[in-house]
């Protein structure tokens, strides 16, 4: 068995900017088009008007201020409201391999590697643009990365549950060297058009190279433990998948996007979280005192707060749990990764960090990491 370490990691930040100000902005020009569009109904009471967002709602529930697009003059148009991508031929890369690309390009120059050092890819996403041929493997090729691919889906845990895969392939010796890369195209799957999650998501690309210590560079991540965890929760759903056409479903149901309840999500996983960290870091014989720094999942501000101070018995400080999502807002599986890249260059040799992802599923994932 061999020792593993998180050698790099790799950002792929896109080119679009949405503020909530023009989030809201268009938000309200569709509502506003919509109630006139259903006056009739409104005024009869069998149809409820759609109330406007507003930008100090969503700074206060969530910490969100901006997100990157891959498009954004689609989502912003109130007759359209979802991003406007051209099809693309079977000859060129599909967009998700594209910017999983760059963020492994990333990733590797990072670590001072090349596709050479690389035995396989793992595509971790919280959806996946098509079923085949895996978008791994068009990463794999496009890189020149000899060995095996695949895409994987767990949700905003992809992430993390992807590195425990490329941990256990690492450690058993069938690889060197993995890259874990986590192309997050949200907004091709959020609904735009309701109030209540319109602000959460974000597009963004993250990959980690997971390899053998005795090969990583100096100041690499030693992996310590990963843990993962799953229990069944309808509390958030995408319903859309290879089933809906035979079902004669329209594609604009709602449930053929992501669908939440908020509340009862964030209530149901901040505890189990926080006890899923305790007991992984009680495991290895630490406590939560003993890390220096939590790169948690980010879905929400006051989540986090919730998690830290159930972990630490006190407030983090933005040191201990740094936070992305106020730039990036929910990046679905990346945003721990993102917190990680954006947060590492000032731990010492010898402290200790935990990577933690939540989501639907539920799903949760840890990799506590030592320094080198
Ligand atoms: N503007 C103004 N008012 C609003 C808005 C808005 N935009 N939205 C809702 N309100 C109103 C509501 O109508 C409600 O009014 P009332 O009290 O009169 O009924 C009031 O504000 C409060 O609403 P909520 O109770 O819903 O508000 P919360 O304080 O709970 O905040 C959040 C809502 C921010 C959504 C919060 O509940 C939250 O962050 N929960 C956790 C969410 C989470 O972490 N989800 C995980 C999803 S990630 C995942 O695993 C899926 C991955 C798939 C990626 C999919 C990409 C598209």
């Amino acid at each position: 068995m061999h020792r593993v370490a998180i050698s790099s990691t790799g950002l792929f930040v896109p080119p679009e900017v949405i503020t909530n100000e023009e989030l809201v902005a268009a938000y309200n020009r569709y509502a506003r088009l919509e109630n006139e569009k259903h006056a009739a109904e409104i005024a009869a009471g069998t149809r409820a008007a759609l109330t406007d967002s507003s930008v100090e709602f969503i700074e206060k529930a969530s910490g969100i201020q901006r997100r990157y697009v891959m498009e954004r003059s689609g989502v912003l148009d109130p007759e359209r409201m979802r991003p406007r991508f051209t099809p693309r031929p079977n000859t060129e890369i599909s967009m998700m391999a594209e910017i999983g690309v760059k963020a492994c390009q990333d990733a590797l120059a990072a670590a001072g590697k090349t596709a050479a050092d690389v035995d396989g890819v793992i595509c971790a996403a919280a959806n996946m643009q098509r079923s085949y041929p895996a978008m791994g493997v068009e990463i794999q090729t496009a890189l020149g990365v000899q060995g095996y691919a695949f895409d994987m889906n767990v949700a905003c845990s992809s992430a993390t549950f992807g590195i425990e895969m490329a941990v256990n392939a690492v450690r058993t010796g069938s690889a060197r060297a993995i890259l874990v890369v986590n192309p997050e195209i949200t907004s091709a799957h959020l609904a735009w058009m309701d109030r209540d999650c319109h602000f959460i998501f974000g597009d963004v690309c993250t990959a980690v190279l997971v390899e053998r210590l005795d090969l990583a560079p100096v100041g690499a991540f030693e992996v310590l433990g990963t843990r993962l965890l799953s229990t069944f929760s309808n509390a958030i759903r995408n319903n859309a998948g290879f089933m809906s056409r035979a079902e004669d479903r329209n594609p604009d149901d709602r449930d053929q996007l992501f669908c939440q309840e908020g509340r009862k999500v964030f209530k149901e996983v901040c505890p189990m979280a926080a006890e899923h960290i305790a007991g992984h870091l009680a495991s290895l014989s630490l406590t939560p005192g003993d890390v220096r720094r939590f790169w948690l999942h980010q879905a929400n501000l006051s989540m986090n707060q919730f998690i830290s101070r159930k972990l630490l018995g006190r407030d983090a400080t933005v040191e201990e749990a740094p936070v992305i999502l106020d730039e990036f807002a929910n990046t679905a599986s990346a945003g721990s990764i993102i917190a990680f890249h954006r947060h590492h260059a000032d731990i010492e040799a010898g402290q200790v960090g935990v990577i933690c992802s939540f989501g639907a599923g539920y799903s949760i994932g840890s990799v506590v990491v030592k320094k080198t």
